[in-house]
């Protein structure tokens, strides 16, 4: 599919648009047709082949034109254009946080600046912050992000390899000379970022299917290209450029390959120190004994000849799977989710309404969700006022009544406030089933600090959960300064759930994180917090996070029947745990 790439296309015309001072409903003409392209479930080469285009929402004539244009010769003349307009690497330094199309255009015209590297000296030497309309807090904002950036060095979210990775898989699976194919590295190992994607293949005709990688549609860069191997840059969303290796090898090799290229390395050096003990070879072609291979063919194979229970991949980190108590039997899947505590919608900044939310609920198979929609600080998310937090309760109640087959619990996304305060009175938190509470706001200072924030909401025997308790956004915004083992101690004291945040951008708890709270005996959720129905499917990220940290189903609340559930919540707020009464 060609959607994304053409989406990201409009989106970098929108911003250069913006870069070069074109008027908004100009810019805001392509926004809108990138937003309509991406929301798009339909191929878009198959929509212009049969005129639709200008059909789709926000697509007119003169961007149905641009986009045949794509389709016919994979460029958009006008963006070429305006690319060719400006320097090289300011179109880049969109991707700096903290730095939009205006920022750019300001530093461009009154500093000269055209790259990172400019834009590095005018930090360093104060000129951006001297500069009109940026000041010191807005050039802080961007010597954080700059850092941020480089930082992440290139290394791709979880959420944006694995679709890719998926797909790389299906296309090569679908030649006729290849057997099997299936993922390792980081990304099967469940890691939030991956450094690059690593593909093993069973073929024999290794030269074509190694041409047919390099040749995928979106390949930017070929770095490597053999009999065995292939090495490949490949399109991401937003510009971003991602990194995948293939491995041809022959089917007495694949299970090994696979074993190998999973790793992790640290993985890999324990378990060819235990071949060896036994007077073994292990490496990637296969586990031998002299020149006998005992195993190869297959991944289990490997570990059942060391005599050692087969490590589920989110594991393989040298961290516990070694131990002689390693029992992976207990590990949470994705199919002991009951139901998703965390989502929004048209309420406040969600796009489907409460029936739509329980009915993909029910799709999934879900006993129960919790809408919870954010509180009245939260107003650029339209946060609910009292008053229209009291209709939507009566709102949920009605559809609640009106579906069968999924119990729709009547919750709410709390703001924690900057003072410690929780955004909603207690009167109308006890009203709710289900409240989360989360940090929004002054996530970086405060009038109370976050720690000491987080725990005063742990301690309001309302709460049931802490949303996304660190606020970190993956390679975009650093997590809180907060003292996690203080709030892990409160919330084991008081008994309050942990969230872990499945959305790829935050996957917070991280896998640390989790293990920490679970040997502190903390509950936790794992949530979406999806903002539409199709968000409900990204659970599996939040739940390959929780096995990364060791999380068995009977640690995950919303494993449990709702009565358990519910009773749960009882004993918090019947305890009466609150700040006035604990030392
Ligand atoms: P990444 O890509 O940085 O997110 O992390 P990985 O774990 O995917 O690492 P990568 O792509 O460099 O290599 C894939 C796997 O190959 C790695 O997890 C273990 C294995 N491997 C690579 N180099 C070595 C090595 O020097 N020794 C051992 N034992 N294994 C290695
Ligand atoms: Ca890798
Ligand atoms: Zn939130």
């Amino acid at each position: 599919m060609i959607n994304s790439e053409v989406a990201f296309a409009f989106e970098r015309i929108a911003d250069l648009l913006e870069i070069t001072g074109s008027d908004r409903f100009r810019v805001n003409s392509y926004r809108r047709a990138s937003r309509s392209v991406r929301d798009t479930t339909e191929d878009l080469a198959a929509v212009a082949a049969e005129g639709r285009l200008a059909k789709l929402p926000g697509i007119g004539k003169s961007i149905a034109a641009k986009i045949e244009q794509f389709v016919e010769t994979g460029h958009i003349e006008q963006l070429d254009a305006l690319s060719a307009q400006l320097p090289e690497g300011l179109p880049g330094l969109l991707d700096i946080p903290g730095l939009g199309p205006k920022k750019v255009a300001l530093v461009h015209k009154e500093l000269g600046v055209g790259s990172l590297a400019d834009l590095k000296e005018v930090v360093a030497d104060s000129r951006l912050e001297q500069l009109p309309g940026f000041g010191k807090a807005s050039a802080k904002k961007v010597a954080d992000g700059i850092a941020m950036l480089e930082n992440s060095a290139g290394r791709t979210p979880l959420g944006v390899a694995l679709p890719i990775a998926q797909e790389i898989a299906e296309f090569l699976g679908r030649l006729n000379s290849v057997r099997r194919i299936a993922s390792a590295g980081s990304l099967r190992r469940g890691a939030e970022t991956v450094g690059d994607i690593d593909l093993v293949c069973d073929s024999d005709e290794g030269e074509a299917v190694v041409a047919a990688f390099t040749q995928l549609p979106g390949v930017i860069r070929v770095l490597g290209s053999g009999a065995t191997k292939g090495s490949i840059t490949i399109q991401g969303p937003a510009g971003s450029e991602v990194r995948a290796q293939l491995r041809v090898v022959p089917g007495e090799s694949f299970g090994s390959a696979i074993q190998y290229f999973t790793g992790s390395k640290e993985h890999n050096v324990r378990l060819r120190e235990l071949a060896i003990k036994k007077g073994w070879k292990l490496n990637e072609w296969g586990l031998y004994d002299g020149d006998k291979q005992l195993a190869g063919d297959k991944e289990e194979g490997i570990y059942t000849e060391l005599g050692l229970p087969f490590p589920p991949p989110e594991l393989r980190e040298d961290r516990a799977e070694f131990a002689a108590n390693f029992d992976p039997a207990n590990l949470i899947t994705v199919e002991d989710i009951r139901g998703d505590l965390h989502m929004h919608t048209v309420a406040s900044d969600g796009k489907n309404t409460i029936e739509e939310m329980a009915l993909a609920g029910i799709e999934r198979g879900y006993a129960f969700i919790a809408i919870c929609d954010h509180s009245k600080s939260s107003t650029i998310a339209n946060g609910l006022s009292i008053d229209r937090m009291e209709q939507h309760i009566a709102d949920i109640r009605k559809v609640d009544s009106q579906i069968e087959g999924i119990k729709i619990l009547v919750g709410c996304e709390c703001d924690i406030l900057s003072d410690g305060t929780l955004d909603y009175p207690d009167e109308l938190l006890a009203e709710c089933d289900w409240v989360v509470a989360s940090c929004h706001a002054a996530m970086s200072g405060g009038k109370v600090p976050p720690t000491e924030r987080t725990i005063l909401a742990i301690e309001n025997p309302n709460v049931c959960v802490i949303g996304h308790p660190t606020g970190r956004l993956i390679n975009r915004r650093s997590p809180m300064k907060i003292d996690m083992a203080k709030v892990v101690e409160a919330a084991a004291r008081t008994g309050t759930a942990l969230e872990i945040n499945s959305s790829w951008q935050r996957l917070d708890l991280k896998d640390l994180h989790v293990r920490q709270s679970l040997e502190a005996g903390v509950t936790l959720s794992i949530n979406t917090d999806a903002h539409r129905c199709a968000g409900l499917a990204g659970i599996g990220y939040g739940v390959t996070t929780a096995r990364r940290g060791g999380a068995s189903a009977k640690s995950v609340l919303n494993t449990w029947p709702l009565e358990k559930l519910v009773s749960w919540v009882q004993k918090k707020r019947s305890e009466g745990v609150s700040h006035g009464n604990c030392t």
